[in-house]
């Protein structure tokens, strides 16, 4: 075959809407994954008054609906995605302010790092937002924020917007104008049901997504505390020296709380370091308090209370605590679970 017969058979794939694969092999099929995304920090100092500066200028309202700013990852192109799969914001409301219902099928999370004052509504469940806790807002689950208080509350949202943009699965409604249910009960009716452990409601069918909507500061920290005390009186439970971690589950299965993102909080004893791991999907880490140093490759980045950590997928990931140290993590590991497409690695 000539070169000239080569290149009009290349010039008539194309015109035929038709691609080789030898050409671009390894691009489609690379021997290990290659991220766009890069390993990345922002930090807690620079996002707090950005978003108090939003809480000045920008209202809140039908049509943007939510005073949310992004972590937008610098290796992908412009999108407000933190990761190729995981939204991550900052999300400011100011006293007496109310975010109007709604609902889609991304599904979310919030996860509180400082304030009070503010009651996030699921499908009418007014569920009170506090420092550590985490609270849900499963796929299709009606929402709104209201704030009673007169500080402004400032907090983390995770959702799978990347994922179910790119899976064309996105759905969105507008709830009723007027503004969502004012009750401020300290429990929440999801509580009252699922938030006492071992003890399921008879008749309770399970669900792919959590039925309980709020995992309280309280509970995460006695488990994490639990699990290092045995540690020091000899006994198993925690992940590796000095490393304690629990997972947030739903309790109708024992499996992932969402069906998108895997919620995990993570407590390292002062001076304790992770072995250095590797897994295929990404994640985003938010240091709850303390410091410590998060080494992603060949970086290593000082983090301090509220600081974010995007990790690509495959990243090299050593974490080391300088005190003690609580970081909350959210990653995609629920969907590659799902597709068989799992593995992790020790040291790369
Ligand atoms: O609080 O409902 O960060 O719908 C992005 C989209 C938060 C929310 C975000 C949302 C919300
Ligand atoms: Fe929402």
């Amino acid at each position: 075959m000539t070169d000239d017969a080569l290149q009009r058979l290349y010039a008539d794939f194309q015109a035929a809407g038709l691609m080789p694969l030898w050409t671009q092999r390894e691009g489609l099929m690379p021997a290990s994954p290659r991220p766009a995304a890069a390993p990345h920090v922002w930090r807690y100092k620079e996002l707090y008054p950005l978003a108090q500066r939003a809480g000045e200028l920008v209202p809140v309202g039908r049509g943007g609906e939510r005073r949310a700013i992004a972590l937008a990852n610098p290796g992908l192109a412009g999108q407000p995605y933190a990761t190729p799969t995981l939204w991550a914001a900052i999300q400011y409301l100011g006293p007496r302010e109310v975010a109007p219902d709604h609902r889609h099928s991304q599904g979310a999370f919030r996860f509180v790092l400082e304030g009070r004052g503010v009651w996030t509504v699921v499908n009418g469940d007014p569920v009170e937002m506090r420092p550590g806790d985490l609270l849900l807002t499963p796929s299709w689950h009606w929402h709104g924020h209201h704030h009673v208080a007169d500080e402004p509350m400032v907090w983390l949202d995770g959702l799978d917007i990347p994922l179910v943009s790119r899976l064309d699965a996105g759905f969105f409604e507008f709830g009723p104008d007027e503004v969502v249910e004012q009750a401020t009960p300290t429990t929440s009716r999801s509580e009252q049901l699922w938030a006492h452990p071992g003890l399921r409601p008879i008749g309770a069918a399970a669900t792919r997504q959590s039925p309980l909507l709020a995992y309280r500061a309280e509970h995460t920290d006695a488990a994490l505390s639990g699990q290092l005390e045995l540690e020091s009186a000899g006994h198993p439970g925690v992940i590796e020296p000095g490393h304690a971690g629990i997972r947030f589950s739903n309790p109708t299965t024992g499996a992932d709380a969402l069906a998108t993102m895997r919620l995990e909080m993570h407590r390292l004893r002062p001076g304790a370091v992770t072995a250095q791991r590797r897994e295929v999907g990404s994640s985003v880490w938010q240091v709850f308090t303390g410091e410590g140093v998060v080494s992603l490759g060949e970086q290593e980045l000082d983090v301090a209370e509220g600081d974010c950590v995007a990790v690509p997928s495959w990243c090299p990931l050593r974490i080391e605590a300088r005190s003690r140290l609580d970081l909350f993590c959210f990653s995609d590991a629920p969907i590659y679970e799902a597709l068989a497409l799992t593995r992790t690695g020790g040291n790369a």
